[in-house]
């Protein structure tokens, strides 16, 4: 079981004790800056990234009554260790170890999210709301980035069908997009124009309201560690891992198809869709591989899968559809 597999380092990283299983996350969490204000750390936030702290500060919260499902069992988790420590995650840095170091200033709460667009009538509203709104469920996906190398993960959170439906989109609503915060003092990252900021992504309706596309809040039974895109993110299986945004601060329905930050940044390389294809080359590399996180040195490169493994569930979404023209 996935839970047994992580490493030893960092069950002895568990310091403070709490048990959470009675509490809401939100009661977990201020549960936990209580605890941490009593230890003179309740500001670490405000210290800018204090490397000793952030990671672990952020990585103990359980998560409880969420249902685990079929999902994905037939394969080896990736350790919590590699999920929590591989990360992209621009705002925080471009090195695959920026996110977990430098993650520890996200401030989570409060956390609002604001739908916009064609819906009926705008609305905000708190992340903790959001989680007692729908019932959470473990769904364990591969992940397939863009750089040809993939991981496996057990997500926590509920289909974002259901917040669609909450939201009542209107009939011209033909996007959603998804839009990440951007706030400089918060995310040293933001101070580079490496992205058009704030980071932003965007689906097709459908897309968005296939049953495997994910909001997620937690992976492994806890809280979304901050450098996996805490306290909400996009997860859709069977596209490449940028088109998971996180850190999600607003949903906007459209009907216009959104442009995101890396279709701004280079259209030839990024396309709108960005369905896992192996028969579609990036520019500068294959994509007909693919290295699994964690793997070790000699272990083999693995296939890539058209939509990562997901067609039979997806690729009906596209059917009549040039995926060379439209990738
Ligand atoms: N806001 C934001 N979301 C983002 C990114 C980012 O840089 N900023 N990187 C994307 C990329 S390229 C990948 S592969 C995944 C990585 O998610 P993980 O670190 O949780 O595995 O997040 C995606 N979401
Ligand atoms: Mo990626």
């Amino acid at each position: 079981m996935p839970l047994k597999q992580r490493s030893q380092s960092m069950t002895q990283r568990k310091s403070i004790p709490i048990s959470p299983s009675e509490l809401t996350p939100r009661e977990v969490y201020l549960e936990r800056r209580t605890i941490l204000a009593q230890m003179g750390l309740g500001l670490m936030g405000a210290l800018g990234g204090s490397v000793s702290l952030s990671a672990p500060a952020q990585a103990e919260q359980k998560l409880t009554g969420y249902r685990t499902t079929p999902f994905g069992h037939d394969e080896k988790v990736t350790s919590y260790e590699n999920i929590t420590t591989y990360n992209n995650f621009y705002e925080f840095g471009t090195d695959k170890e920026d996110p977990s170091n430098n993650a520890g200033t996200l401030r989570t709460r409060p956390w609002t999210i604001t739908f916009e667009g064609a819906i009926k009538r705008p609305r905000q509203i708190g992340v903790d709301d959001l989680l007692h709104l729908f019932p959470l469920e473990e769904r364990i996906y591969r992940m397939r980035c863009v750089e040809a190398w993939s991981m496996v993960i057990p997500w926590i959170g509920f289909p974002l069908q259901k917040l669609v439906q909450w939201a009542e989109p209107t009939a011209r609503a033909k996007y959603v997009e998804f839009i990440s915060l951007a706030d400089p003092t918060e995310m040293p990252g933001i101070r580079r124009a490496v992205l058009d900021w704030p980071y932003n992504e965007g689906l097709r309706m459908d897309e968005a309201q296939h049953p495997l596309t994910l909001m997620a809040v937690g992976l492994y039974g806890e809280i979304l560690p901050h450098q996996n895109g805490a306290p909400i993110r996009l997860v859709v299986p069977w596209k490449y891992g940028f088109k998971g945004i996180k850190s999600i601060v607003k949903i906007r329905f459209t009907e216009a198809m959104p442009i995101s930050s890396w279709m701004k940044a280079n259209a030839s390389e990024y396309g709108f869709y960005s369905n896992v294809n192996p028969s579609v080359d990036h520019p500068r590399w294959s994509q007909a591989t693919e290295r699994r996180i964690g793997g070790g040195l000699f272990e083999a490169r693995r296939k890539t899968l058209p939509f990562n493994g997901y067609a039979e569930e997806v690729a009906h979404l596209y059917s009549g559809m040039d995926l060379k023209k439209y990738f």
